[in-house]
């Protein structure tokens, strides 16, 4: 299956990737410690952070059109000449994550180790991808010889992933011609949080658990503290294949370790680590995974894990 093309365009890959990683150390350096929103769309409280983002408050639009929040859906890469139709995968979300570490990469894969128990579906959707095969692992890019079932919560703290784009068939998933999938959302204002006095809600148009004092002043329910706590979304869908996308405000004051995401569809439960934790300052739409689901779809953005701050503007489930 290699070809030099597909070498060719691993190597295009490689240097994507490497370029991400250069960014991030640089940005990382202007970081602050203090708080948990340098850059509220209305507290008019900057951080340290704030002048790495003009124009996100709302006060002035960068010149031309704003970057769209996803990448752009055709990536020449191999300038043209490629012989396969798809575009080569991108494995930067991986080798940019703190606890994943990107250990080999081609055109058409990704593969590594995970360090954070987040497990491999995780793993592969911070490149957008789906696990294809998992093996013990353990940090260092050592791959073990048993094989694992990608989609099984093993609970170890590491083990070896390895990802590609979705082949799946279109879908197995069973469905209900009389009421097909169809997409549904909610917004973080429909959903349960727990304990209320952990997140802030009223300051901006998203909601974020905090620790500081400075919020409270816009969230008269948030009180300065643990920065610990849940946000549960309830939505009903027609039976089928699902992506499952969580939207939030990815800002440089995200915790660095990802926000842990349940989903719950009777029997199925994934758990996946989304990075927030960047200088975008953009609200973005992250994707959990991609599920057969049907009926009520438990969606829980877990910040109890750690003090640090997570943000959630809302829910999309849509048919894949
Ligand atoms: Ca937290």
């Amino acid at each position: 299956m290699q070809t030099h093309n597909t070498l060719f365009l691993g190597a295009i890959t490689a240097l994507l990737a490497g370029v991400g990683c250069l960014g991030n150390i640089g940005l990382d350096g202007s970081s602050t410690t203090q708080s948990d929103e340098a850059l509220g769309g209305s507290g008019g409280s900057l951080g340290a952070g704030g002048s790495l983002n003009p124009g996100v408050g709302g006060e002035a639009p960068p010149p031309g059109d704003p970057p769209p929040d996803d990448p752009p859906p055709d990536d020449p890469g191999g300038g043209g000449a490629g012989g396969t139709e798809a575009p080569p995968v991108d494995c930067s979300g991986i080798a940019q994550h703190p606890a994943y570490e990107l250990c080999d990469q081609s055109a058409t894969h990704c593969a590594g180790v995970f360090t954070n128990s987040a497990g491999c579906a995780a793993y592969c959707a911070a490149a957008g991808l789906q696990c294809t095969a998992s093996y013990g692992g353990d940090a260092g890019c050592q791959k073990e010889t048993t094989p694992l079932d990608c989609n099984a919560n093993t609970g170890h703290q590491s083990d070896w992933c390895e990802c590609g784009p979705s082949t799946a068939p279109p879908s197995n998933c069973p469905t209900d011609p009389q009421n097909p999938p169809a997409t549904v959302e909610q917004h973080y204002t429909q959903a349960t949080f727990a304990p209320r006095s952990s997140w802030v809600l009223t300051c901006t148009n998203y909601a974020y658990t905090a620790q500081y004092a400075e919020h409270e002043a816009c969230d008269s329910l948030y009180s300065a503290g643990s920065g610990q706590g849940t946000a549960t979304f309830l939505l009903n869908v027609n039976p089928g294949q699902y992506d499952v996308y969580i939207e939030g405000r990815h800002t440089d004051n995200r915790n660095p370790a990802g926000m842990r995401v349940e989903v719950n569809n009777g029997t199925l439960t994934q758990v996946i680590y989304i990075m927030q934790k960047d200088n975008s300052g953009q609200i973005k739409m992250d994707l959990h995974g991609t599920y057969c689901l049907d009926g009520q779809v438990e969606v829980i953005v877990d910040s109890s894990v750690s003090n640090a701050s997570d943000s959630v503007s809302r829910v999309r489930i849509q048919p894949s």
